[in-house]
This record gives structure tokens, C-alpha cells and sequence, in this order.
């Protein structure tokens, strides 16, 4: 006789950052094309050129397909050179970066203040699993969150930490072994269809959040899509977590 199924308990909310807590890629393209000018490149990444540049997580990654897509001269030079060019550039980006989210650019997203507080005080364990930068999370959230935001995480993943940028889901598959949680106990937040494959890979159920820059993307992994987090109870988010871990659902997610 089958046991009933007893679904797995729902321990941990893992959050993409760029484009989930905030909508913050109108800043990075700003950001990107202010360092362009300083180093008089005359690259300019209008929005939809940095739409569809957005499909390569990183921003290393993304100026150096950029550099060899547009058969840029650049991508000439000894490959020590560029590297050289490209981590001066990534640098002065991050520090434009950097003024615009300290001077107030940006707020989080609907919703995400409140469902990070709640699912906090409920003893879910959050963490964060992104492609881009450490400082780029500590301006934006210092400044969103206050000063002791670290505390709320229990595990950062981010470019410092894993290498391979979505879609590959090593900050997935290092965020689970560092909650030491399965993945069926957990849910990820993402905004983008590099973000759903890198926690579908990882075999985790997904939340999707787009934003105007992945209104396009293909989101049918998502376990639900919404406009925002706004209004969204622990309730729900378990009804789904139950639904997303049923058998025959998640003989459909990968591991
Ligand atoms: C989105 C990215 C990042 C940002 C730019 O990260 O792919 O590259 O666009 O930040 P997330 P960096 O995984 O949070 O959506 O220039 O620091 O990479
Ligand atoms: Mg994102």
C-alpha cells in the first residue's frame, strides 16, 4: 500500500538580486555606458542592445561578448591585454554603480522588504544566489535593508564565490550544500530565464518576478510568475512549495 505522501517542509528562500529584490539593470546599462565614456569607448548600450546583452549573465562576460559579437577591435589584442581592459572597465562600471544606488536610485521591488521580514520572524532560512558583484549587493541593500542586512541571509552566493554564471546553477548548487538543505525544501526567487534554468538545474521550485527586461522570456519551468511580490503570504508560498514538490511535479524539475 503507498505511504501517503508526506511533502517536504519548506526551509529556505534563495533570492536572485538583479532585476528580483530591485529593479536594478536600468542602473547597471547606466552605469556600464558611464564607464564606457570615461574610457572613451564609443560604445553606447541603449536599452534595447542591453536587453538583449542581458542574456549573458555577468558583466565581465557581457562587455566581452559584446567585444566579439561587434567585432570590436578590441578583440585583437593579446588576451592578457583585454582581460586587463575588461577588469578596468568592470571596475569603473561598478563604481558608477555604486553612486547611483548610494545616492538613492533605486528601492526594492513591491513586496520583498515585507516577505523577507516575514519569512524571517517565521525561522525560514534566506539566502541569496546571484551572478553579479558583492558590492553591488551590499550598496543596494545597506541602503534598502540598513546596515545589518547581512544578517538576515544565512548564505551569500555571488560572482566572488561562484564562477560559473547562470544559466549554470552552481550558486544554486552551492547556496543548497551551504543551508545544507534539499532542494525540494526550498524556493527560489528569480526575474530572468537564465535565473529560472540556473534553479531548475539545481532542481529547485521557482518563483518568477519579471521585470521590463524579461517580460519576453520563456517562464514555463516557473513554478508561478507574478507581476511583483506584493501582498504575497507565507501561506501561499507554502501551498505552492506543497504543490511544486508533489511526486509527479517534480519528476519534472531536474536535479
Ligand atoms: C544579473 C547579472 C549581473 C548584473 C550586472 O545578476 O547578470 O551581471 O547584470 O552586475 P543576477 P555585474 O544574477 O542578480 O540577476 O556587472 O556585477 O555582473
Ligand atoms: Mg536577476
Amino acid at each position: 500500500m503507498n505511504r501517503a505522501f508526506e511533502p517536504p517542509r519548506l526551509r529556505a528562500l534563495i533570492f536572485d538580486v538583479d532585476g528580483t529584490l530591485a529593479d536594478t539593470e536600468q542602473c547597471h546599462r547606466l552605469a556600464f555606458n558611464a564607464a564606457f565614456s570615461e574610457a572613451g569607448l564609443a560604445w553606447e548600450w541603449d536599452v534595447p542592445t542591453y536587453t538583449r546583452l542581458l542574456e549573458v549573465a555577468g558583466g565581465k562576460e557581457r562587455m566581452r561578448h559584446h567585444i566579439s559579437a561587434s567585432a570590436d577591435p578590441l578583440a585583437e589584442l593579446p588576451a592578457t591585454e583585454l582581460d586587463a581592459i575588461i577588469d578596468r572597465l568592470h571596475a569603473d562600471k561598478t563604481a558608477a554603480y555604486g553612486a547611483l544606488v548610494s545616492a538613492g536610485a533605486l528601492q526594492l521591488r513591491p513586496g520583498v522588504a515585507d516577505l523577507i521580514d516575514t519569512a524571517h520572524r517565521a525561522g525560514l532560512a534566506l539566502a541569496i544566489a546571484t551572478t553579479t558583484t558583492p558590492a553591488n549587493i551590499d550598496t543596494l541593500l545597506a541602503g534598502t535593508l540598513g546596515s545589518g542586512w547581512r544578517q538576515l541571509f544565512a548564505v551569500i552566493e555571488d560572482a566572488s564565490t561562484a564562477v560559473r554564471k547562470k544559466p549554470d546553477p552552481q550558486a544554486y548548487q552551492q547556496a543548497l550544500a551551504r543551508l545544507g538543505l534539499k532542494a525540494a525544501e526550498c524556493l527560489a526567487f528569480e526575474d530572468s530565464q537564465n535565473g529560472l534554468r540556473a534553479a531548475h538545474a539545481a532542481g529547485i521550485a521557482t518563483v518568477i518576478t519579471a521585470n521590463e527586461f524579461t517580460l519576453h522570456h520563456d517562464f514555463t519551468a516557473a513554478t508561478r510568475v507574478l507581476p511583483d511580490l506584493s501582498g504575497l503570504t507565507l501561506d501561499e508560498l507554502l501551498d505552492w512549495h506543497t504543490g511544486a514538490t508533489q511526486p509527479q511535479h517534480r519528476a519534472s524539475i531536474s536535479h
